[in-house]
């Protein structure tokens, strides 16, 4: 069996799934997984963490509305750790416009829109890293053991 990799990503529940109080719902999708929570809080986001955000979106003509629809509630940011979790939580949200999006997925079960599409998840292991950075300070990542994980992984993919 390939040995996964032990990965952290970042993932934020945007304003309109704050607004039609989806948080609930999402959370869920990541705990029956299997993945760890490792952090949440809810901030809101300054224009500056915004152009570094989306910071391949910045020349767009969309920027000035999308920078104001994640300013228009607080966002809920979490990290997520599990093997190979950066293209599993990618899977799980889906494509990013929601009407297209895979049923079964967040965003194809919850979402119409490309714009508000309920969450961010980060697309790399490298972005990950950096996202993760971004919106968490050391102390706010905590370590410990689940106890589950003993029913979500094999002892060989644990041990790796
Ligand atoms: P992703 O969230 O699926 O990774 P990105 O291309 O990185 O998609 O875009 C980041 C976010 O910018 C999207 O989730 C969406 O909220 C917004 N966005 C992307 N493309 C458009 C667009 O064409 N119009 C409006 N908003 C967009
Ligand atoms: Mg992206």
């Amino acid at each position: 069996m390939p040995k996964g990799v032990l990965e952290q990503t970042l993932v934020l529940v945007k304003p309109d799934a704050i607004q039609r109080g989806l948080f609930g719902a999402i959370t869920s999708r990541f705990e029956q997984k299997g993945l760890k929570l490792v952090g949440v809080k809810m901030m809101a986001l300054d224009e500056a963490v915004l152009r570094e955000h989306y910071a391949h979106l910045a020349d767009k003509p969309f920027f000035p509305g999308l920078a104001k629809f994640m300013q228009s509630t607080p966002v809920i940011a979490m990290c997520w750790e599990g093997l190979d979790v950066v293209n599993t939580v990618r899977k799980i949200t889906g494509i990013t416009k929601g009407r297209e999006a895979e049923a079964g997925s967040i965003r194809g079960d919850f979402s119409m829109s490309v714009s508000c599409n309920v969450i961010h998840a980060s697309d790399s292991v490298a972005n990950a890293a950096a996202e993760v950075k971004r919106f968490f300070k050391g102390g706010e990542i905590h370590g410990y053991d689940k106890s589950e994980y003993v029913n979500v992984y094999a002892e060989d993919e644990l041990n790796a």
